[in-house]
């Protein structure tokens, strides 16, 4: 594998590890050129890396700053783990040993309801206690700043809604709503939270909650509309998504064919890393800002 494993970032130091092939492409990475030590070569015969981070925006990213770019930003669960929210995949993605694509099916919640259900209600425990951060109030600013922009996001939490983002696409459904899957009735939100097996429909179905599971298709008027941004967009960034779930990872792969800047904002490199324009490595609610605080500056030369 030709690319960095990274090991950690902390504050403004990272620590990777890479095979010495990988180092080449460490300096396209952006973020970290400054101050890179190899600590260790001696024993895997690969260097672990040590660094600081300094955020650096390139001027071709700046030149783009300004309100005529037409933007596209899609989201994953990487930008509500500052808040507290778990992600899906990595060390600190499982829930109780199983992985998102053991839980979040159809035949899952069939063949043990009550599990499948148990993992809903206590992520939506969890996301009554939660607050939006720097990355989702950064994305209002966005909104507010760019005339043609769009957010889409994979994330069910609702906390680009909380922060006071609008007009969202949002692909795999919202956790607060339930369906039921008999008759197809909305319920959008159930009183009983403490309920540990998913309740019955009027008509005798149960309800589940109201997210897109694997092999089910995405709601087609968000899907239509996110297709057609990212296909006519000039920037597009693609924010806290390992970038592994379909179809939302071929959204970023349409913008760059389309023509668009194409920019990743992670903690880490991920599947996308090798198509895009520019790699920000670093915390969502850290570097959000600093771009929104960019634009602030290039908008106030031009007054
Ligand atoms: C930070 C950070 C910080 C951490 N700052 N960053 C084409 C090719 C191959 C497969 C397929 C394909 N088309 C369809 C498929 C099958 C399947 C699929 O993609 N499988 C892959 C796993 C291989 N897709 C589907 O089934 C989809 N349906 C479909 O295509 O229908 C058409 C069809 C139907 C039937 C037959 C044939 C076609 C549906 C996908 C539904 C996904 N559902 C879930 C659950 C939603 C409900 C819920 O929340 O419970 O959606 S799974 C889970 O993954 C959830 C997420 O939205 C999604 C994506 O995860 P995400 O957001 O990227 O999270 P992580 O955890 O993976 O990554 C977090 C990232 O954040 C990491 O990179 C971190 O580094 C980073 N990070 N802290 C910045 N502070
Ligand atoms: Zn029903």
């Amino acid at each position: 594998m030709l690319r960095p494993d990274f090991i950690g970032t902390r504050n403004d130091v990272f620590l990777c590890h890479c095979e010495p092939k990988a180092w080449q492409s460490l300096t396209e990475i952006r973020v970290f050129q400054t101050n890179l030590k190899k600590l260790d070569f001696t024993l895997t015969n690969s260097y672990i890396l040590f660094g600081v981070m300094k955020l650096e925006i390139s001027e071709k990213l700046q030149s783009r700053l300004v309100p005529e770019t037409k933007v596209v930003v899609l989201t994953g669960a990487g930008i509500s783990a500052e808040s507290g929210v778990p992600t899906f995949r990595g060390k600190e993605g499982l829930w109780k040993k199983f992985r998102p694509e053991e839980l979040a099916t159809f035949e899952a919640f069939m063949a043990n309801p009550k599990l499948v259900w148990e993992w809903y209600q206590y992520r939506r425990k969890l996301l009554e206690q939660v607050k939006p951060n720097l990355g989702h109030k950064a994305l209002v600013d966005f909104q507010k700043f760019f005339k043609g922009f769009t957010l889409i996001t994979q994330n069910v939490d609702g906390l680009h809604q909380k922060a006071g983002s609008f007009d969202i696409v949002e692909l795999h459904g919202n956790i607060k709503r339930n369906r039921c899957i008999s008759c197809g009735k909305i319920f959008e939100s159930l009183k009983n939270l403490k309920e540990k097996n998913p309740p019955l429909c009027d008509c005798g179905g149960r309800i589940r909650p109201d997210v897109v599971w694997f092999g089910e298709m995405l709601p087609q008027d968000a899907l239509q509309k996110a297709f057609f941004v990212s296909s006519n967009c000039e920037l597009f960034f693609s924010i806290g998504t390992s970038a592994v779930v379909h179809p939302a990872a071929s959204l970023p792969i349409m913008a760059k064919r389309g023509g668009a800047y194409l920019i990743e904002v992670n903690i880490e490199p991920t599947e996308l890393s090798f198509i895009t324009d520019e790699k920000l490595l670093g915390k969502a609610g850290e570097i959000l800002p600093e771009i929104v605080k960019l634009f602030r500056k290039n908008s106030q030369k031009d007054m």
